[in-house]
């Protein structure tokens, strides 16, 4: 037996494993939400001396720059590995390609009794992008947020972010930041640094939106400060679902689904497949592939607690199940990809074909890897150009459209019972 559940669609193995699956996108905390708040409160009151005393309990020790000189990001980008920095570019051409598409326009209709009213799209001022220290610090992340932040026309883009062990800043997180025009870098972490975003301190400039994932204190503060700024969704474990039928490759749906496994222990990778032959195979070429991968401990934990390979009996019901989880990746390793499309209304990003692995759609392909996790594919959609965008509306109106307008807007005015309402539109016709 292996350390991976076998499931067969519809029995009472399959309810069990998706309430455990449930079970991993926690409520908020309330020790943790009365520790933030408390953060909150202080930084909003005291500013920069705030948050570089929290930087100092948290880590013992301030950062070697409080915000980075524009100089340091500059030498990172020259003293780079040239490879490094070709692959990153090339990334941003496809990512800025994909994301242009997503631009909104603005429109104005005049109609034929003079009349205007339009819609105006523009960019936010200012977002603050937050990038985790620690092993979930991805240069790639930085590019899937601030490309299309720039499409959009942000003015400013503020990152922040917590200095390695030693002091000093990650150079790939800069060499990114300073490829794709972040602004200006300041070296904290934490819910005191989203909490310096939202109010703004003597240096940090107060953004109008918070992006980037971060622990569980900067999910918190992310979540107890929406509606002071605007945030991105509150990012859950990573979540692979593979759909495949007798013609997959084992050795690439194993890679594949331990390519998400690996992401943290909470990390869900599932096989949806017709054929348990593919089940079996898979199973055994994880148990070969994961010997030689750095992380095979946090991909056994993954898979053993939130892993499965589910048998179906048909490809509509692999479907069905897949459109009820909404995982944040969907692969579909099914004979002809294509067909399927129209048919998956719920995951975040969909990979098709045997060629489309996920990774490439990490780094690479050009649409966005900040995607809705934990079944909030049925509602939300990934990050892109209009995340970062904000619309008002203007209208135009001549007398004579007013005239004609006048009764109807008095009346409902008056049911209302907002007399003030009505006499602004009667006081023009008196
Ligand atoms: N798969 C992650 C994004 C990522 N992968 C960054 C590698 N680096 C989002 O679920
Ligand atoms: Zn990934």
């Amino acid at each position: 037996m292996s350390f991976i559940k076998k499931i067969y669609v519809n029995g009472k193995d399959e309810v069990e494993f998706f309430k455990q699956l449930e079970k991993r996108s926690g409520e908020t905390d309330k020790k943790v939400s009365a520790v933030v708040n408390e953060i909150i409160e202080t930084v909003r009151e005291g500013g920069d001396s705030a948050v570089k005393a929290y930087t100092e309990k948290f880590d013992g020790k301030l950062p070697q720059y409080y915000e980075v000189p524009r100089e340091v990001i500059n030498d990172a980008m020259t003293d780079a590995d040239p490879a490094f920095v070709e692959a990153l570019l090339n990334a941003i051409e496809n990512i800025t390609d994909f994301h242009q598409r997503q631009k909104s326009q603005s429109f104005v209709n005049a109609k034929a009794d003079g009349c205007i009213m339009g819609q105006k799209v523009r960019g936010l001022d200012k977002v603050g992008l937050y990038v985790p220290g620690g092993t979930a610090a991805y240069p790639s992340s930085v590019l899937m947020n601030a490309v299309p932040a720039k499409i959009a026309g942000v003015k400013e883009i503020i990152m922040v972010t917590p200095p390695l062990k030693d002091g000093t800043p990650n150079k790939d997180i800069l060499v990114a930041a300073g490829l794709c025009g972040v602004d200006r870098v300041f070296m904290s972490g934490g819910a005191q640094a989203i909490a310096a975003l939202a109010y703004g301190t003597e240096e940090i400039p107060k953004v109008d939106k918070i992006v980037g994932p971060g622990n569980i204190y900067v999910a918190t503060a992310k979540k107890l400060l929406y509606g002071v700024v605007d945030i991105d969704m509150v990012a859950g474990p990573s979540e692979i679902l593979v759909m495949a039928d007798e013609t997959a490759k084992p050795k690439f749906v194993a890679a594949d689904l331990m390519s998400q496994a690996e992401h943290d222990r909470l990390a869900s990778a599932i096989l949806v497949t017709t054929s348990e032959k593919l089940a079996d195979e898979t199973i055994a070429e994880i148990e070969r592939q994961m010997e030689y991968l750095e992380r095979k401990d946090i991909i056994r934990y993954s898979l053993e607690n939130y892993g499965a390979m589910i048998i179906c009996n048909t490809k509509d019901e692999a479907v069905d199940m897949a459109n009820r989880c909404a995982p944040e990746h969907l692969e579909v390793l099914f004979e002809n990809p294509l067909e399927y499309v129209g048919r998956l209304d719920n995951a975040g990003s969909v990979f098709l074909g045997q060629y489309a692995s996920e990774p490439l759609g990490d780094y690479y392909a050009g649409p966005n890897h900040v995607l809705p996790t934990s079944g909030t594919a049925r509602f939300f959609s990934p990050l892109g150009v209009n995340s970062f965008e904000k619309r008002s509306s203007f209208i135009y109106y001549t007398e004579d459209a007013l005239r004609k307008a006048k009764d109807d807007i008095v009346l409902v005015a008056e049911k209302e019972g907002l007399t003030a309402h009505a006499n602004a539109i009667k006081v023009r016709f008196e």
